[in-house]
Protein backbone atom coordinates (compact mmCIF):
# COMPACT_ATOMS: atom_id res chain seq x y z
CA UNK A 1 0.00 0.00 0.00
CA UNK A 2 1.23 3.57 -0.49
CA UNK A 3 1.41 6.46 2.01
CA UNK A 4 -1.88 7.76 -0.05
CA UNK A 5 -3.62 4.89 -0.09
CA UNK A 6 -3.76 5.05 3.84
CA UNK A 7 -6.41 6.60 6.35
CA UNK A 8 -5.02 9.73 8.36
CA UNK A 9 -4.94 7.40 11.52
CA UNK A 10 -2.88 5.22 10.08
CA UNK A 11 -0.53 7.09 8.07
CA UNK A 12 0.09 8.50 11.73
CA UNK A 13 0.53 5.39 13.07
CA UNK A 14 3.29 4.54 10.75
CA UNK A 15 4.93 7.75 10.61
CA UNK A 16 5.23 7.42 14.76
CA UNK A 17 6.08 3.83 14.48
CA UNK A 18 9.18 4.70 11.79
CA UNK A 19 10.13 7.34 13.74
CA UNK A 20 10.44 5.64 17.10
CA UNK A 21 12.40 3.13 15.28
CA UNK A 22 14.45 5.23 14.23
CA UNK A 23 15.16 7.11 17.41
CA UNK A 24 15.61 3.06 19.59
CA UNK A 25 12.45 4.69 21.61
CA UNK A 26 11.73 2.50 24.51
CA UNK A 27 14.30 -0.35 24.04
CA UNK A 28 15.39 -1.09 27.26
CA UNK A 29 18.51 -2.81 27.00
CA UNK A 30 16.69 -5.98 27.56
CA UNK A 31 17.83 -9.00 25.30
CA UNK A 32 16.64 -12.17 24.79
CA UNK A 33 17.03 -14.58 27.66
CA UNK A 34 18.81 -18.29 27.52
CA UNK A 35 16.26 -20.97 28.32
CA UNK A 36 17.98 -21.86 31.21
CA UNK A 37 16.72 -18.09 32.39
CA UNK A 38 13.37 -18.62 31.92
CA UNK A 39 12.47 -19.58 35.51
CA UNK A 40 13.26 -16.38 37.59
CA UNK A 41 14.99 -16.65 41.14
CA UNK A 42 12.86 -17.76 43.81
CA UNK A 43 10.26 -18.92 41.69
CA UNK A 44 8.28 -22.19 40.94
CA UNK A 45 6.05 -23.24 37.70
CA UNK A 46 1.98 -24.18 38.19
CA UNK A 47 0.04 -25.42 35.50
CA UNK A 48 -2.82 -24.20 37.29
CA UNK A 49 -3.68 -20.27 37.21
CA UNK A 50 -4.08 -18.52 40.48
CA UNK A 51 -6.34 -15.83 41.28
CA UNK A 52 -5.07 -13.17 43.01
CA UNK A 53 -7.01 -9.58 43.80
CA UNK A 54 -8.09 -7.04 46.70
CA UNK A 55 -11.02 -9.49 46.46
CA UNK A 56 -13.55 -6.81 45.18
CA UNK A 57 -14.23 -8.50 41.61
CA UNK A 58 -16.31 -5.91 39.70
CA UNK A 59 -18.51 -7.63 37.40
CA UNK A 60 -18.33 -5.49 34.25
CA UNK A 61 -19.91 -5.98 30.78
CA UNK A 62 -18.85 -5.04 28.09
CA UNK A 63 -21.40 -2.47 27.27
CA UNK A 64 -20.25 -0.48 30.75
CA UNK A 65 -16.83 -0.38 29.62
CA UNK A 66 -14.74 1.69 28.78
CA UNK A 67 -11.10 2.73 28.48
CA UNK A 68 -10.01 6.39 28.96
CA UNK A 69 -6.12 7.41 28.32
CA UNK A 70 -5.60 10.65 29.54
CA UNK A 71 -2.57 12.61 30.77
CA UNK A 72 0.54 13.95 28.64
CA UNK A 73 -0.46 12.37 25.41
CA UNK A 74 -1.36 14.35 22.00
CA UNK A 75 -4.61 12.57 21.29
CA UNK A 76 -6.53 11.56 24.72
CA UNK A 77 -9.02 8.67 23.86
CA UNK A 78 -12.10 7.07 25.90
CA UNK A 79 -12.47 3.58 23.93
CA UNK A 80 -15.77 1.93 24.21
CA UNK A 81 -15.96 -1.66 23.43
CA UNK A 82 -16.07 -1.29 20.00
CA UNK A 83 -14.05 1.06 19.16
CA UNK A 84 -11.39 -0.93 21.01
CA UNK A 85 -11.75 -4.00 18.93
CA UNK A 86 -11.84 -2.27 16.10
CA UNK A 87 -7.78 -1.00 16.77
CA UNK A 88 -4.81 -3.39 15.76
CA UNK A 89 -5.23 -6.73 17.00
CA UNK A 90 -2.27 -8.53 18.46
CA UNK A 91 -1.57 -12.28 19.62
CA UNK A 92 0.98 -12.96 21.91
CA UNK A 93 2.02 -15.52 23.99
CA UNK A 94 3.97 -14.87 26.96
CA UNK A 95 4.79 -16.07 31.01
CA UNK A 96 3.35 -14.86 34.24
CA UNK A 97 5.66 -14.51 37.15
CA UNK A 98 3.57 -13.92 40.54
CA UNK A 99 5.48 -11.86 43.17
CA UNK A 100 3.84 -14.84 45.80
CA UNK A 101 6.22 -16.94 43.65
CA UNK A 102 4.77 -19.13 41.24
CA UNK A 103 5.00 -18.93 37.30
CA UNK A 104 2.90 -19.56 34.59
CA UNK A 105 4.14 -20.82 31.42
CA UNK A 106 2.72 -20.31 27.29
CA UNK A 107 -0.22 -17.64 28.36
CA UNK A 108 -1.98 -16.85 25.18
CA UNK A 109 -3.38 -13.28 24.75
CA UNK A 110 -5.07 -11.54 22.65
CA UNK A 111 -5.92 -7.64 22.39
CA UNK A 112 -4.42 -4.50 21.43
CA UNK A 113 -0.34 -4.19 21.96
CA UNK A 114 0.60 -1.32 24.05
CA UNK A 115 2.81 -0.02 21.21
CA UNK A 116 -0.28 0.03 18.77
CA UNK A 117 -1.61 2.21 21.72
CA UNK A 118 1.51 4.30 22.17
CA UNK A 119 1.44 5.22 18.29
CA UNK A 120 -2.90 5.94 18.73
CA UNK A 121 -2.14 8.32 21.38
CA UNK A 122 1.08 9.91 20.83
CA UNK A 123 2.81 10.73 24.60
CA UNK A 124 3.95 13.53 24.98
CA UNK A 125 8.30 14.41 25.21
CA UNK A 126 7.36 15.15 29.00
CA UNK A 127 5.90 11.65 29.46
CA UNK A 128 7.96 9.29 31.49
CA UNK A 129 6.03 7.07 33.33
CA UNK A 130 2.32 5.67 33.57
CA UNK A 131 -0.80 5.00 35.93
CA UNK A 132 -2.69 2.51 35.92
CA UNK A 133 -6.50 2.70 37.30
CA UNK A 134 -9.16 -0.06 37.53
CA UNK A 135 -12.69 -0.84 38.29
CA UNK A 136 -11.72 -2.27 41.41
CA UNK A 137 -9.83 1.28 42.73
CA UNK A 138 -6.60 -0.59 42.17
CA UNK A 139 -3.88 1.34 40.70
CA UNK A 140 -0.33 0.44 39.46
CA UNK A 141 2.57 2.51 38.24
CA UNK A 142 4.98 1.39 34.90
CA UNK A 143 7.53 3.30 33.72
CA UNK A 144 6.56 4.50 29.64
CA UNK A 145 9.89 2.15 28.47
CA UNK A 146 8.30 -1.13 30.64
CA UNK A 147 4.42 -0.04 29.11
CA UNK A 148 6.20 -0.21 25.87
CA UNK A 149 7.51 -3.28 25.83
CA UNK A 150 7.14 -5.40 22.45
CA UNK A 151 5.34 -8.14 24.57
CA UNK A 152 3.25 -5.75 26.54
CA UNK A 153 -0.54 -6.37 25.69
CA UNK A 154 -3.85 -5.00 26.88
CA UNK A 155 -5.39 -8.27 26.06
CA UNK A 156 -9.66 -9.01 26.43
CA UNK A 157 -8.91 -12.91 25.90
CA UNK A 158 -6.46 -15.77 27.04
CA UNK A 159 -6.73 -19.14 25.24
CA UNK A 160 -8.68 -18.09 22.45
CA UNK A 161 -11.52 -17.01 25.10
CA UNK A 162 -12.51 -13.74 26.71
CA UNK A 163 -10.82 -13.12 29.69
CA UNK A 164 -12.77 -14.21 32.43
CA UNK A 165 -14.10 -11.63 35.56
CA UNK A 166 -11.87 -13.15 37.94
CA UNK A 167 -8.68 -13.15 35.85
CA UNK A 168 -9.54 -9.44 34.98
CA UNK A 169 -12.28 -9.32 32.22
CA UNK A 170 -13.32 -7.55 30.21
CA UNK A 171 -10.03 -5.94 30.15
CA UNK A 172 -6.90 -6.61 31.71
CA UNK A 173 -3.24 -5.29 31.30
CA UNK A 174 -0.22 -8.05 30.47
CA UNK A 175 3.35 -7.16 30.94
CA UNK A 176 5.17 -10.38 31.05
CA UNK A 177 8.63 -9.02 31.54
CA UNK A 178 7.62 -7.87 35.32
CA UNK A 179 5.98 -9.44 38.08
CA UNK A 180 2.03 -9.67 38.04
CA UNK A 181 1.00 -7.55 40.18
CA UNK A 182 1.79 -4.73 37.38
CA UNK A 183 -0.81 -6.47 35.15
CA UNK A 184 -3.79 -4.12 36.31
CA UNK A 185 -7.19 -6.46 35.69
CA UNK A 186 -10.13 -5.16 34.99
CA UNK A 187 -8.72 -2.22 33.41
CA UNK A 188 -10.43 1.88 33.31
CA UNK A 189 -8.19 4.00 32.90
CA UNK A 190 -4.13 4.93 31.68
CA UNK A 191 -2.98 8.15 32.62
CA UNK A 192 0.63 9.20 31.04
CA UNK A 193 2.84 11.26 34.19
CA UNK A 194 6.04 13.06 34.16
CA UNK A 195 6.70 10.95 37.24
CA UNK A 196 6.64 8.00 38.22
CA UNK A 197 4.75 7.90 41.78
CA UNK A 198 3.54 4.89 43.63
CA UNK A 199 0.16 2.88 42.67
CA UNK A 200 -1.35 0.55 45.26
CA UNK A 201 1.45 -1.90 45.96
CA UNK A 202 3.88 0.21 45.44
CA UNK A 203 2.53 2.19 48.23
CA UNK A 204 2.63 -0.97 50.80
CA UNK A 205 6.07 -2.47 50.35
CA UNK A 206 6.46 -3.68 46.75
CA UNK A 207 9.35 -2.42 44.24
CA UNK A 208 8.63 0.45 42.04
CA UNK A 209 9.29 -1.79 39.08
CA UNK A 210 9.29 -5.03 40.06
CA UNK A 211 12.08 -7.01 37.97
CA UNK A 212 11.66 -10.80 38.89
CA UNK A 213 15.03 -11.53 37.38
CA UNK A 214 16.56 -9.13 39.89
CA UNK A 215 14.26 -10.22 42.60
CA UNK A 216 12.60 -6.43 42.89
CA UNK A 217 10.43 -8.03 45.13
CA UNK A 218 10.14 -5.35 47.83
CA UNK A 219 11.31 -1.35 48.30
CA UNK A 220 14.02 -0.80 49.35
CA UNK A 221 13.18 1.45 52.18
N1 LIG B 1 -7.49 -4.44 39.32
C1 LIG B 1 -6.64 -5.27 39.94
N2 LIG B 1 -5.62 -5.77 39.22
C2 LIG B 1 -4.75 -6.62 39.80
C3 LIG B 1 -4.85 -6.94 41.17
C4 LIG B 1 -5.93 -6.37 41.90
O1 LIG B 1 -6.12 -6.59 43.11
N3 LIG B 1 -6.81 -5.55 41.24
N4 LIG B 1 -3.92 -7.80 41.74
C5 LIG B 1 -2.63 -7.95 41.06
C6 LIG B 1 -1.87 -9.07 41.56
S1 LIG B 1 -1.10 -8.87 43.06
C7 LIG B 1 -1.66 -10.20 40.81
S2 LIG B 1 -0.59 -11.42 41.29
C8 LIG B 1 -2.39 -10.42 39.53
C9 LIG B 1 -3.18 -11.71 39.59
O2 LIG B 1 -3.89 -11.93 38.39
P1 LIG B 1 -4.73 -13.27 38.26
O3 LIG B 1 -5.78 -13.25 39.36
O4 LIG B 1 -5.35 -13.24 36.90
O5 LIG B 1 -3.79 -14.42 38.44
O6 LIG B 1 -3.31 -9.36 39.25
C10 LIG B 1 -2.80 -8.08 39.55
N5 LIG B 1 -3.74 -7.12 39.06
MO1 LIG C 1 0.43 -10.65 43.24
Amino acid sequence: MSDEELSPELTKLTVTKQRWAAEGKFLTGRVARPDSDRLPPGQHLVKNWPVLDLGQQPHISQSQWTLEVAGLVAAPQSLAWQAFQNLPQSEMRSDIHCVTTWSRYDNDWTGLATRDLLALVSPTGAANAVMLTSYDGYTTNLLLADFAAEDAIIAHSWDGKPLSTEHGGPVRLVVPHLYFWKSAKWLKRIDFLAVDSAGFWEKNGYHMRGDPWAEERYSED
